[in-house]
């Protein structure tokens, strides 16, 4: 069933305190449009007062104007009473940055200020959660709110990959605009783009894209940088394509001599570890191959300031409608490759020197939210798309500089696999006077930002979408007594049967593959053997050393049931 959204008006006030749930921000919503229909009858009753002049009145005329102000103030209060709170919303997704990569969530090899900044005057979440520990399903459970490992293709994807939101699909990009938001996806999409089997016309119109599926506006990376093209797209073409140099992009070597990160491997300014060893761009060789155009490429260097650039303009041109904006940065995923300024800055290494970058974005959005005087009118959810990971495919340093610095803080495993460390990652809100700073432990997962921005803004979700994401924006927000989540799914890059199941303090370790891969960040990347089933009391074994299912079958049954209860449910909202 195709759902769009209604583009109905959005009466959009700024009042205090967001509701606690779905029902009530609906009737609360019209209550507030009551409310508004409500001040217009009271304007038209003052203009009626003060131009009858034979108005029979029981108050002696010049008391009119009071009375009107009077009545005024009245409508003021009764309705600053009904909060009915449509912030603007800004997602940050920073991309493999793990637990303990900022100073605010412990780190203390360099600095992370702007980031810690927003966490001083925010809620820093202490179980907050990517929903996948790889790039595209998390992107995917974000946008759609229902579990990636629900539908199949939604894996990592190739540089030609097809879209694998379906445009059918109900996104949280439809919900803003149904609730009258204006849309956009800046940064790294990695979600495919055109219709499946046949992928993106890089020459043409790519279609569908982030437009068919919500959002009014995109300029994106179209896959990830380690891949092909390095190219940006904006709404539906690459941007400064040479239509006399067409581009092309494959799987397979155009030609023998096409030069690559093997055969060129002495040129390349950053060598490769494993993989990546495609096309040369910049000096740096790429998962798959390309050919053609030239002038449309960009330097890996300038991505960050690219995506400052956008969405500052963007913000500024729609800073007096409500917006919603999906901000995917590219950092700290390989190639990583800050900009000039940035290289060196910590002497971790580029890695490092990436989340430092990444900081310098967060203060550069910060700083034009205060200038368009929006920092109290918006919130902002800064978060990760899966955690940590050392060497990625690229001899950048990242495991011989990195000190004592643990990217996974207090966490076993990063990207890749589906303990703690793998999705457990930064995760911040902030709301200048809406939001108590604070820290929580409430557990909340990016594939709840659909139904708590439904509740924010008091539109209803469809019945049959979003059939994972749960309402949790009164945690969100921090609000006295809220509650995050009461379980959680953990997945890998899907299709092997691989998840973490959280329940309050207890965590399920299902690793049907009998395999982890990156269970210890701090090392070369490996697979290590697992047993299919691990059980673990967070609560005393945060970092999921000792496996207690033999001490406690009934709670390992328990869990396993309710998992696979869940996942053959279709569905857990
Ligand atoms: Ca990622």
């Amino acid at each position: 069933m195709i759902r769009r959204p209604d583009r109905r008006p959005t009466v959009a006030l700024d009042l205090p305190a967001p509701p606690p749930s779905a029902s009530d921000a609906r009737k609360l919503s019209q209550v507030r449009t009551k409310s508004v229909h409500f001040e217009i009858d009271v304007r038209r009753l003052a203009q009626t007062l003060l131009s009858r002049a034979n108005f029979p009145s029981p108050f002696p005329r010049p008391m009119l104007p009071l009375l009107v102000t009077l009545l005024a103030s009245l409508f003021l209060t009764a309705t600053a009473a009904f909060p009915a709170a449509q912030p603007n919303v800004i997602v940050i997704m920073a991309d493999d940055l793990g637990f303990g990569d900022l100073s605010c969530y412990g780190a203390t090899a360099f600095k992370t200020p702007h980031i810690d900044q927003l966490a001083a005057e925010g809620l820093r979440f202490t179980s907050g959660y990517s929903t996948a520990s790889t790039c595209t399903p998390t992107r995917y459970s974000f946008l759609t709110g229902s579990y990636a490992f629900r539908r199949k293709g939604t894996g990592i994807a190739p540089p030609n990959g097809h879209l694998v939101v379906p445009p059918d699909a109900f996104t949280i990009a439809d919900l803003a605009k149904t609730a009258g938001y204006r849309t956009a996806v800046i940064g790294k999409w990695h979600l495919g783009l055109g219709i499946e089997g046949r992928g993106p016309d890089w020459n043409g119109s790519i279609k569908p894209g982030p437009r068919e599926i919500g959002f009014d506006y995109n300029f994106l990376l179209p896959t990830t940088n380690d891949r092909v093209p390095q190219v940006y797209v904006e709404s539906d073409r690459v941007v400064g394509l040479d239509p006399n140099d067409p581009l092309w992009v494959g799987d397979r070597k155009p030609a023998e001599d096409h030069p690559t990160g093997i055969s060129h491997r002495t040129t390349l300014k950053m060598d490769w570890s494993h993989g990546h060893n495609g096309t040369i761009h910049n000096g740096i060789s790429r998962i798959g191959f390309y050919t053609g155009g030239e002038a449309a490429r960009f330097r890996d260097e300038d991505l960050a300031d690219k995506w400052a650039e956008k969405s500052n303009a963007w913000l500024e041109a729609n800073r007096n409608h409500p917006f919603f904006l999906f901000l995917a940065s590219h950092d700290l995923h390989v190639p990583r490759i800050p900009h000039e300024r940035f290289q060196g800055v910590t002497g971790l290494g580029y890695r490092a020197d990436s989340i430092v970058q990444l900081d310098w974005q967060v203060g550069e959005l910060m700083r034009t939210l205060d200038r368009l005087g929006l920092t109290d009118k918006t919130l902002i959810v800064f978060c990760s798309d899966n955690g940590p990971v050392m060497d990625d495919g690229y001899k950048d340093l990242a495991l011989e500089k990195r000190g004592q610095h643990r990217a996974g803080g207090p966490y076993r495993g990063g990207k890749y696999s589906v303990y703690e460390g793998g999705t457990r990652t930064p995760f911040i809100t902030h709301w200048k006077g809406r939001i108590t700073p604070g820290v929580s432990d409430e557990i909340v997962s990016t594939i709840d930002l659909a139904a708590s921005l439904a509740a924010l803004t008091g539109t209803p979700l469809p019945a049959d979408a979003c059939l994972d994401s749960f309402d949790v924006s009164a945690a969100l927000l921090g609000r006295p007594g809220a509650r995050g989540r009461e379980h959680l799914v953990q997945q890998d890059n899907g299709g092997d049967g691989n998840f973490g199941f959280r329940v309050g303090q207890w965590k399920l370790v299902r690793y049907d593959t009998k395999s982890a891969r990156n269970l210890v960040v701090e090392q070369t990347l490996a697979t290590t053997k697992v047993p299919q089933f691990q059980l673990f009391d967070l609560a005393k074994d945060p970092f999921e050393t000792t496996d207690v299912l033999a001490q406690h079958p009934e709670k390992g049954e328990e869990l396993r049931g309710r998992l696979a209860a869940l996942i053959a449910a279709g569905r857990s909202r």
